[in-house]
């Protein structure tokens, strides 16, 4: 079991195409792509009339026809004019409809990037869809014209779908993703073969509820899920696991991975991509943030035939935001990843930085497992 090394200090790496000065940098066991950041904001044209493309964010991950495939979260908005905040939401016949507050409005909160605040009723300031990508050698993505985005649609999705995970089974794939309305923050999920005709399910995991990654396989003869749900007066933002029968009706809920005072993943974990098996158990990278909001990733292994049982977690985050692109954006100091490919030992990680730009990195099973042990 070999460890990573741990450097700190100021120092500059060089590649190929970019220099990038890292400050006070702790290096982490992931290995950046050196073309990072693989897709901004101006590499695609907006998908909604009237608006901008203002964030990539966590893309789903899977393959399919032979390619690389990313399920992007695209986030637009109205081109900002001076002064005033605007942003879409669905209206009751499913038109798209902006609301705007003068930005000096006395009930207007606009503190945080990603939320609008206002008069006791919370909106997001951007609103999410799905759009596909492929790619032959998961670096360079183009647009596939064929396979259209997948909007929210009904009012539980008036404010957008967010960050879906793609489970590739035997019987298609299936998405899980953060559905957004004034009334609800819960997890949809919808089902395809073809990336062209999708059944959609409805909510599958109320509110307060997202981060749901599913197994991609049964485990003692049923399909089993990582989820978060929120109890802000007794409890927190914890990860939990279900087991359902048919990806439907879920129940015999368990916490499994609570927040830990004082540590990276004090205020909020949830899951990422669907867990990995490996002989040593199930591993899952997990994001975690602390009250600063600063997004790390760190991971959990699960007993193979229990895994409500945990085995090992980490004590330092796998990932941290340490590249300028994972520090300075929409919404800075964030990696967060519900996407990845395995092969063999080589997890080929896709994630958000700052909540505007997408990245790829690669970490090994062997060193997360031996991060475990140490
Ligand atoms: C939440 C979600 C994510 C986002 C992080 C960081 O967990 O909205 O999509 O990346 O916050 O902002």
């Amino acid at each position: 079991c070999t460890f990573s090394v741990v450097v700190q200090g100021s120092f500059v790496i060089r590649n190929k195409n970019n220099t990038y000065l890292f400050n006070n940098l702790k290096m982490d066991i992931a290995k950046r792509f050196h073309q990072n950041p693989l897709l901004k904001p101006s590499d695609l044209q907006s998908g909604i009339e009237g608006m901008e493309i203002t964030c990539f964010l966590n893309p789903g991950v899977f393959r399919f026809d032979g390619k690389i495939w990313l399920l992007l979260r695209v986030a637009e908005r109205p081109v900002q004019k001076q002064g005033v905040i605007s942003f879409p939401v669905y209206n009751k016949d499913g038109k798209i409809e902006v609301l705007s507050f003068d930005e000096n409005d006395p009930k207007l909160d606009a503190s945080d990037p990603r939320v609008i605040g206002y008069a006791g009723q919370n909106y997001l300031t951007t609103m999410s869809y799905l759009r596909l990508v492929s790619s032959e050698d998961g670096i360079h993505f183009k647009e596939e014209p064929d396979y259209p985005p997948i909007f929210g649609k009904g009012a539980l999705e008036a404010f957008g779908i967010e960050d879906c995970r793609v489970a590739t089974t035997a019987d298609g794939y299936y998405l899980t993703f953060t559905e957004v309305s004034s009334v609800a923050v819960g997890v949809g999920l919808i089902h395809t073969y073809d990336w062209k005709n999708y059944a959609r399910y409805g909510m599958i995991f109320p509110p307060h509820n997202k981060d749901c990654a599913l197994f991609e396989e049964k485990v003692n003869g049923k399909y089993l899920a990582l989820h978060r749900p929120s109890s802000p007066e007794l409890g927190g933002n914890y990860i939990w696991l279900a087991e359902s029968p048919d990806r439907l009706h879920w129940g015999n809920h368990c916490c499994i991975a609570t927040t830990r005072p004082d540590s990276w993943d004090c205020a909020r974990v949830g899951a990422g991509a669907a867990p990995i098996r490996t002989e040593e158990g199930w591993l899952e990278i997990y994001h975690g943030a602390d009250y600063q909001n600063r997004y790390c990733l760190g991971a959990l292994l699960l007993d193979l035939n229990d895994p409500s049982k945990v085995i090992a977690r980490s004590k330092e985050p796998i990932m941290e935001p340490v590249a300028p692109y994972e520090q300075t954006g929409f919404f800075g100091n964030v990696v967060f990843t519900n996407g990845h490919l395995v092969e063999g030992d080589k997890i080929r990680l896709y994630y958000g930085a700052s909540d505007e730009v997408i990245c790829g990195a690669e970490l090994s099973i062997a060193e997360i497992l031996c991060s475990l042990k140490s």
